[in-house]
């Protein structure tokens, strides 16, 4: 009977070591540190792993060719606000009218909804979003001069440090927590985005009436207050001691980053470090300036390329690589001229940043939102290259699986064998969005709806994707859209309109917008 007794007990402790075992090699993995790191209008054609074309960047190069590149991932809009608010809520952008491209406007999340931080808090990590944030603040108008909330710290983030919206926005200052960095209270910030004669002594120089005060001439758009030389979207006075310095921003976000890798070196965090470039204006340090040799748009490339690097270096000496699953994408497509004088299109040369897509930043065509999305975890993800269709709407769902979390976000699917292991299948569609249009991918057929509206925005001079018909693309035989196939399969056209106005539902785009036949 003992010996009975002593067997049952060992097998007891066997198992139990074993379930232990079990369980360490099991939170190990599926606990990594979370870094998104997300570019602003970085193309598909910009990055040398994508595209051998002019311009070089080995730090992204390193991640994407060894790790999993996807030549078909999507950001959720060909804009900013869009694709941040859909890659943090897991919703479609068309779902929520407020999410727009925002300029000095309210918050765009609910502060009910659930998030990717607040996903991640609940399984122990902290939280900090440094870079651009771009979902707007507050609930009415914005009162820099106090706590501004809710922002990033009310939607789960529990470290902020951002700029507001971009760069090309006033107010032109960081802001830590809800708190605008160094005010001084006896300079109190005042910021408008309608006229400058809001403000009461209404003499303050801006891009319009002073440009010989400006050293980056405006081309559209851009023309208001000047900041450091600047003319910029919106007036602004007061603050002088808070006033970022763009040649510095790139090491000052860089900075707070690798602070906060450091300081949470020992608990599980999720970083979202949200780079500035290569959006307006193209401000390079002057370690940077002509390096790309085709102007500023090439050298904040390599100044964000060399960002990355370091923020690699950071989590290489802190010994994170092998417990990190980094994910690095751009919240759209790439635009040369977006409203200065900056030699984009100029210096060019034969680099292509729509990597022979059609269209760009604002646009349903490919390019607008088709863009670099790269998974590396050392040792983890095998390095390797994914054809499936992936879309960063897709991030809450997966990385909440990938953390053993069981929230799956409204329109987002649970892709974590697909970045984790290169197996399973991608999405079988997706809906495309561009400032509110739609569009519909499924399998290799890409539909886009007729709309009104002009055909190419010619101050970017980007092909936006309107038109009076439908068009229907094969995008595996004709990846540039080049052949209209309506005509040719009217079939899988109809099949198509059928499919995307079930997705899209009561959601439909503004009908003086979409003509639908
Ligand atoms: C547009 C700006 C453009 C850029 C964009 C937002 C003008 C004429 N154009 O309205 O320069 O700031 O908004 O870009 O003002 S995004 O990448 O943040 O969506
Ligand atoms: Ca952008």
């Amino acid at each position: 009977m003992k010996l009975l007794k002593f067997l049952f007990f060992s097998i007891f402790l066997i198992l139990l070591g074993c379930s232990k075992n079990q369980k360490n090699i099991l939170s190990n993995i599926s606990k990594p540190n979370i870094l998104i790191i997300y570019l602003d209008d970085l193309g598909y054609g910009d990055v040398s792993a994508y595209n051998k074309g002019k311009i070089q960047t080995p730090n992204i190069d390193k991640l994407a060719n060894n790790g999993l590149k996807f030549t078909n991932g999507y950001s959720s809009s060909a804009t900013c606000s869009p694709s941040r608010y859909a890659l943090l809520t897991g919703k479609y952008p068309w779902r929520n009218p407020n999410a727009k491209i925002i300029t000095g406007g309210s918050l765009i999340i609910d502060t009910t909804e659930v998030t990717l931080p607040k996903v991640l808090n609940s399984n122990g990590y902290y939280s900090g979003i440094v870079g651009k944030w771009h979902l707007g603040l507050g609930n009415t108008k914005i009162n820099y001069n106090s706590l501004i909330s809710p922002g990033p710290n009310q939607v789960g983030f529990n470290y902020s440090y951002i700029m507001a919206d971009t760069q090309d926005r006033v107010p032109c200052v960081y802001i830590e927590n809800g708190k605008v960095v160094n005010l001084d209270d006896d300079d109190p910030i005042e910021v408008n985005f309608a006229v400058n004669s809001n403000f009461d002594d209404y003499n303050l120089p801006t891009g319009l009436n002073n440009p010989e005060l400006t050293n980056m001439k405006w081309h559209h758009g851009h023309n208001g207050s000047i900041i450091n030389g600047v003319p910029r979207i919106g007036y602004m006075k007061g603050g002088e001691n808070a006033l970022w310095s763009d040649i510095d921003m790139a090491d000052h976000f860089l900075k707070k980053a690798n602070e906060f890798l450091e300081e949470n070196k020992e608990n599980n965090f999720f970083l979202f470090y949200s780079l500035q470039q290569p959006h307006v204006p193209r401000t390079p340090h002057p370690r940077f300036e002509g390096l790309s040799g085709m102007g500023p748009r090439g050298d904040v490339i390599l100044e964000a390329d060399w960002c990355i690097g370091q923020i690699y270096k950071t989590l290489e000496k802190l010994d994170l690589l092998k417990n990190t699953l980094i994910i690095l994408s751009s919240d759209n497509g790439p635009v040369l001229n977006d409203g200065y004088y900056d030699n984009a299109v100029e210096l060019l040369g034969d680099h292509d940043p729509f990597g022979g897509l059609r269209g760009g930043k604002y646009s349903l065509f490919e390019a607008g939102t088709k863009v670099p999305f790269i998974a590396y975890w050392k040792n983890t993800i095998q390095s390797g290259v994914s054809n499936e269709i992936i879309s960063q709407i897709d991030l809450l769902s997966s990385i909440s699986s990938i953390v053993g979390d069981k929230f799956r976000s409204k329109d987002g699917q649970d892709l974590s064998n697909l970045i984790l292991n290169n197996q399973g299948n991608g999405r079988k569609e997706l809906i495309i969005e561009a400032t509110t249009r739609t569009a519909f991918r499924s399998g290799d057929w890409v539909m886009i709806p007729p709309y009104n509206g002009v055909p190419v925005n010619k101050n970017v001079n980007i092909e936006l994707g309107n038109s009076n018909e439908y068009k229907l693309f094969n995008i595996k035989n004709d990846p540039s859209q080049r052949v209209n196939l309506i005509k040719v399969n009217n079939i899988q056209l109809q099949k198509m309109i059928k499919r995307y106005k079930s997705i899209i539902g009561d959601d439909i785009n503004s009908p003086e917008k979409l003509i639908l036949e």
